[in-house]
C-alpha cells in the first residue's frame, strides 16, 4: 500500500523546470570532478526528523500527520514508519538512513522488551532493504530523552543510568550492525552540566570515555568495522555541553587514546552555535584527520538555537563543499538532520524539504567545482604563504630552524614589512563571480 501515492517518483528536470517535485541540480549519475554526484553526496533520510518529528514546540502541538495510518505508539506504527521511510527515500533517489534506536520503535516497560521490538523492526527494515540500493549509514541510541537522562547518561551520577545507557548503546551496536551501517554516532546531548557547583567535570568526561572504550571494544568484538563518531554541539539541551566543537571534541578523543576509532560528524546548526561557520568546524575536522560524516542543515541567524532547517544557503553549500572536496571527500555521508517548518505540514512538504536540501548541495558541489577550476583562491592562497618558500622558511617548515637564527635574520633586516594585504574583498567578489556571473 502506497503511503504517498499522491506524489509522484522525483526526477531531474535541470535548473529551468518550475516543477515543484523535480530536482533542478541534483542529477543523481552525472559525474563531477571524477564521482557520480550521488557517490559525493551520500544523503541521508534522518528517522526522527522526517518520520517521527510532527512538528511539536514549546508553546503548540504537532501540526504535522506522521501516523501513516497507523496508531501511534504500536508496532503497526512503527513499522508504518517503516513503509512510509522507504517509499519515501525511493521516491526521492536517497540511498542512505540515519536512526535512533527509540526512533524505530516506541520503548517497552523493560530493557528487554525494548530489545525484543528492536529485533522485530530491524527484521522488518532488514527484509524491506533487500532488493534495494537503501542502506544504513549510521546509528545512534537516544540518551537524552527519557528523564532518566537528566544528568547525561556517560556523564550521569547515577551508577545504574551509567548502565542503563550502556544497555542501550550495546543493543544499538548490534541494530546498527545487523542493517550494515557504517557508522555509529555520540552526540553527547545532555553530557555536559548546568552548574559547576554539582558537578566534577573530569570525573563526568573520564567516564564518558570509559563508556566509549567498552562501546569500541564490544562493536569491533561483533564485527562492526565503521567509524565511530562524536557530534560536537555546544549547548542545547544543557547550557554547557563537553563536545563544544571539533576542537574541542578532537581534543577529547586524544586525551582519551579513542581518536583511532573515531571521527566527527559534523552538524552545520551546531558549528554556528558555537560560534563558529560550519566551514570552520568541516576544516578543523579534515586537517585532523577526523572528517567522518555531515549532518546537512541550517541554523538562523537570527535564532540562538538548533532550528534544524533545510540547507538552502548556496554560499554556505558552496564553501561547505570546498571543505570536503578538499578533504577528498566523506568516509561517511550527508544526513539531512533537519526539519520542516512547523507551518509545513502536508506529505509534499516532506519532499520539498529535501529537493531543497539537495538541490542546494547539488549546486553547492558544482559551484565547488568551478571555484576549484576557476584556480584564483586557491592561487592567492598559495601566494599569500610564498615568503616560506625560501630556504630559511623551508628550514622552519621542516621543523629544523633555531629561534637564535629566527632573531638573527630579524636584527639583521631592522624591521618587518608589513604582510601583504589579506584581500578579503577581492576574494569575496571571485565567490559571487562564480556564483552569479
Ligand atoms: C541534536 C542532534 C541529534 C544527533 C543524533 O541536536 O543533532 O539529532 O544528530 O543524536
Ligand atoms: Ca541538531
Ligand atoms: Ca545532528
Amino acid at each position: 500500500m502506497s503511503i504517498f501515492n499522491n506524489l509522484p517518483q522525483v526526477k531531474y528536470e535541470g535548473p529551468k523546470s518550475r516543477n515543484p517535485l523535480a530536482f533542478k541540480y541534483y542529477d543523481a549519475e552525472r559525474v563531477i570532478a571524477g564521482k557520480k554526484m550521488k557517490d559525493h553526496l551520500k544523503f541521508a533520510m534522518a528517522w526522527w526528523h522526517n518520520l517521527c518529528a510532527s512538528g511539536t514546540d514549546m508553546f503548540g502541538s504537532g501540526t504535522a500527520d506522521k501516523t501513516f495510518g497507523a496508531e501511534p505508539g504500536t508496532m503497526e506504527h512503527a513499522k508504518a514508519k517503516v513503509d512510509a521511510g522507504f517509499e519515501f527515500m525511493q521516491k526521492l533517489g536517497i540511498e542512505y538512513f540515519c536512526f535512533h534506536d527509540v526512533d524505530l520503535v516506541p520503548e517497552g516497560e523493560t530493557l528487554e522488551e525494548t530489545n525484543r521490538r528492536l529485533d522485530d523492526i530491524t527484521d522488518y527494515i532488514k527484509a524491506k532493504m533487500a532488493g534495494t540500493s537503501i542502506k544504513c549509514l549510521w546509528g545512534t541510541a537516544n540518551l537524552f530523552s527519557n528523564p532518566r537522562y537528566m544528568n547525561g547518561a556517560g556523564s550521569s551520577n547515577s551508577l545504574d543510568v551509567y548502565c542503563h545507557a550502556a544497555a542501550q548503546i550495546k543493543k544499538a551496536i548490534e541494530c546498527t550492525v545487523k542493517l550494515g551501517g557504517t557508522g555509529y554516532v555520540f552526540w553527547g546531548g545532555r553530557e555536559g552540566y548546568e552548574t559547576l557547583l554539582n558537578t566534577d567535570v573530569k570525573f563526568e568526561q573520564e567516564n564518558i570515555a570509559s563508556l566509549m572504550h567498552m562501546a569500541v571494544k564490544y562493536a569491533r568484538s561483533i564485527g562492526f568495522t565503521g567509524d565511530f563518531y562524536i557530534e560536537p554541539k555546544p549547548k542545547e539541551p544543557m547550557k554547557h555541553q563537553y563536545d563544544f566543537d571539533a576542537a574541542t571534541s578532537i581534543a577529547f578523543l586524544r586525551q582519551y587514546g579513542l581518536d583511532k576509532d573515531f571521527k566527527l560528524n559534523i552538524e552545520a546548526n551546531h558549528a554556528t552555535l558555537a560560534g563558529h561557520t560550519f566551514q570552520h568546524d568541516l576544516r578543523i575536522a579534515a586537517i585532523n584527520g577526523m572528517l567522518g560524516s555531515v549532518d546537512a542543515n541550517q541554523g538562523d541567524y537570527l535564532l540562538g538555537w538548533d532550528t534544524d532547517q533545510f540547507p538552502s544557503d548556496v554560499y554556505e553549500t558552496t564553501l561547505a563543499m570546498c571543505e570536503i572536496l578538499k578533504s577528498g571527500g566523506l568516509t561517511g555521508g550527508l544526513n539531512f538532520d533537519a526539519k520542516n517548518r512547523r507551518p509545513s505540514y502536508t506529505h509534499e512538504d516532506m519532499f520539498l524539504g529535501f529537493i531543497l536540501g539537495m538541490d542546494s548541495f547539488a549546486l553547492g558541489l558544482i559551484k565547488a567545482v568551478e571555484l576549484q577550476e576557476d584556480g584564483r583562491i586557491d592561487q592567492f592562497v598559495k601566494e599569500r604563504y610564498a615568503s616560506f618558500d625560501s630556504e630559511l622558511g623551508q628550514k622552519i617548515r621542516a621543523g629544523q630552524a633555531s629561534l637564535e637564527e629566527l632573531a638573527d635574520k630579524a636584527v639583521k633586516k631592522g624591521s618587518a614589512p608589513l604582510p601583504g594585504s589579506g584581500k578579503q574583498e577581492y576574494l569575496e567578489s571571485v565567490v559571487n563571480q562564480v556564483l552569479f556571473g
